[in-house]
């Protein structure tokens, strides 16, 4: 193999590291809080919420909206249902998710602040707020969570088309997984004709 192909190469090895190793920073916190909002539905006899990815990019994307912003700035935070967030770009959030309103629009997102994201207080900020009033609801299915800093977003979801968080273009959509898996099958490839 020409030494110029694996200058090629190499970038893509560190990149594919990068990936791999990124997300899970904040997973710990994003997985306790699941599981404790689906504890707390068992006890409502509601069925468990399923991970959503579409919105829980829209979570990632809205929770970096409030990067450093302190506990007690609320800007931004305004969640009545049906009304879209305060933030003006909005919809420019929506896209880079690949989402439309239209399927967005009976979702429900809900940001917290805690500083240190602790889990237990961060947990009751879900079930002992007005936000229980949206985990204690039939209707929503599946959940997408997003944490930036000491805030804390959370994306409720449908079964109904207005709220599935569908993307409108899945197909042009690469999701990281499958970009991961292309990396390590463009590194396999290269080892295999080494
Ligand atoms: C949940 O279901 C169990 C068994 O059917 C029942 O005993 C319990 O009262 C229910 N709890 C609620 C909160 O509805
Ligand atoms: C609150 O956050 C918004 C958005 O980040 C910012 O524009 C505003 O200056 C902040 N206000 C205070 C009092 O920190
Ligand atoms: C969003 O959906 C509406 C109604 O289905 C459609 O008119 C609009 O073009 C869609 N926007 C995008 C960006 O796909
Ligand atoms: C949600 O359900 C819990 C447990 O039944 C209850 O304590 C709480 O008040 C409910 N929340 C709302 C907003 O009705
Ligand atoms: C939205 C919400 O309930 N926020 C609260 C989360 O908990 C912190 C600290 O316990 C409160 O200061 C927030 O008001």
């Amino acid at each position: 193999m020409p030494s110029s192909q694996l200058y090629l190469l190499l970038p893509l090895l560190l990149l594919s590291l990068l990936l791999i190793n990124h997300p899970v920073q904040c997973d710990d916190e994003e997985d306790s809080l699941l599981k404790g909002i689906n504890d707390y539905r068992a006890t409502l006899n509601l069925t468990a919420l399923v991970k959503n990815e579409n919105a829980e990019c829209f979570a990632e994307e809205m929770a970096d909206q409030f990067n450093d912003q302190q506990c007690t700035n609320t800007t931004g935070a305004n969640t009545v249902p049906g009304t879209e967030p305060t933030f003006n770009n909005y919809p420019k959030l929506l896209a880079k998710c690949h989402l439309n309103i239209s399927n967005t629009r009976e979702g429900m997102i809900m940001p917290a602040c805690v500083p240190n994201l602790v889990a237990s207080q961060l947990l009751s900020n879900f079930t002992e707020s007005q936000y229980s009033e949206y985990l204690n609801d039939t209707k929503y299915t599946g959940i997408g969570i997003g944490t930036e800093d000491n805030w804390m977003v959370v994306v409720l979801t449908t079964s109904t088309p207005g709220g599935s968080f569908a993307t409108y273009n899945a197909a042009s959509l690469v999701s990281k997984t499958s970009l991961i898996y292309y990396l390590l099958f463009l590194l396999i490839s290269f080892f295999f004709f080494l």
